[in-house]
């Protein structure tokens, strides 16, 4: 393999508006942010990755001030110079660095992509080469619906999206809107394939409240406790019958490896923005295959940028169950990338042709939407 010398690195902090914002426990994120990173080799390849935070620090603690910050100031100084004949070695540079996991995987994605451009190959391809397995070059999808004012209107959300072909569909709860909700959904569609995602809202004084999902045949549910409540979770797997999903509490491979030994987890939902990034993404996805842990890839409402490598890595044979990617048009209209992710009718992605992360990004968009950030000034850089 070719290797790359990085001369250049340039942030975008960007905010977009959302086709349909996202309510969730944690609340409504107001626009889209983001970091995008682009680096430039010194043969003058680029490669882009995202920064994928929130203007305000609900899911995880980092935003897109902290993750401009951190990349400006600390990360891109690190990798600037340095020679990557590895990608997957580019972790253990920036590990110096400890936590704000969305800034690495931002300038990790980077990098993963500007290789597998360098040496001519699809970002699906470059990933399956390190989990000895080929892409199935598609990703099977389902949608993320966050919570409405009422019942019917959720329903009606439902339906569309049932009717544009998504296959899996999830809701937000949060304590108040749960088990009545759930219920009356469950009734008017007997048949959908369901599940919910909690973002952290209860705590095991809730164990027979969420009991009460046992008998409404869901997927599974996600992330009912706290980030940092990995053994609780394993005592509330005790008390419920639906499949126990993780998503906020495990934010590296030794995370996943407590979950299991404690039962704390039956599905893995895995975001690399999550677990700062590729490598981390692979060790996991590795676990994953070796304890037939189910795992899907998750979201965080990604430009094209990041939204692209997670389908090329979710194109990966191990990825078991329908992942929270999208199309494009759930999303942003337009995007900063071309061309757009499209549902197929199997509830599908396909991983584009082009080499790296195969879509093109668009310079005056990603110009537009860096200027809307400073424009709304809501929350500042410096
Ligand atoms: O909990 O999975 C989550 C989006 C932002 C932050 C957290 C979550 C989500 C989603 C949306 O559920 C997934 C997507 O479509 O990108
Ligand atoms: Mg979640």
């Amino acid at each position: 393999m070719r290797p790359i010398t990085i001369k250049e690195v340039a942030l975008y902090p960007i905010a977009m508006p959302f086709v349909e914002p996202l309510k969730t426990s944690f609340g409504m994120e107001p626009f889209k942010g983001a970091v995008l990173v682009e680096i430039t080799t010194e043969e003058g390849i680029k490669g882009w990755g995202e920064a994928a935070v929130a203007p305000e620090p609900g899911y995880s603690g980092e935003t897109v001030a902290t993750s401009y910050h951190v990349l400006k100031h600390f990360m891109a100084p690190l990798m600037t110079g340095k020679t990557i004949d590895d990608p997957y070695k580019a972790r253990d540079v920036l590990q110096v660095i400890r936590d704000h996991h969305h800034a690495r995987a931002g300038i990790e994605g980077a990098i993963w992509d500007a290789f597998a451009r360098a040496n001519n190959m699809r970002l699906a391809d470059l990933f399956a080469s390190y989990v000895d397995a080929e892409s199935t070059n598609r990703a099977v999808v389902g949608v993320s619906i966050g919570i409405q004012p009422t019942v019917e209107d959720t329903l009606a959300i439902i339906r569309k999206r049932m009717g544009q072909g998504y296959q899996r569909i999830k809701l937000k709860i949060k304590p108040g809107w749960d088990v009545d909700f759930a219920k009356a959904i469950r009734a008017e569609l007997p048949d959908a394939t369901i599940m919910l995602d909690a973002n952290s809202a209860y705590t095991l004084t809730d164990a027979e409240h969420l009991a009460q999902f046992d008998d409404l045949n869901l997927l599974m549910i996600e992330q009912p406790l706290r980030s940092y409540d990995i053994y609780e979770h394993g005592l509330l797997n005790h008390h419920i019958e639906t499949p126990l999903c993780l998503d906020e509490s495990i934010k590296t491979a030794l995370d996943l490896r407590l979950a299991l030994q404690v039962n704390a987890i039956d599905i893995l939902n895995l975001k690399p923005a999550r677990v700062g990034g590729f490598a981390e993404s692979i060790d996991i996805y590795k676990i994953c295959v070796e304890h037939e842990l189910p795992l899907w890839i998750g979201g965080m409402l990604e430009t094209g940028i990041g939204r692209a490598a997670n389908v090329a890595f979710a194109s990966l044979p191990g990825v078991t169950l329908p992942c929270d990617i999208s199309a494009t048009d759930r999303y942003f209209d337009p995007d900063i990338t071309e061309p757009p992710f499209v549902l197929q009718p199997d509830s599908t992605l396909n991983v584009p042709n082009g080499i790296g992360i195969g879509v093109e990004v668009i310079p005056e968009r990603v110009q537009e939407a860096v200027a809307r950030w400073y424009e709304l000034d809501m929350y500042p850089i410096g």
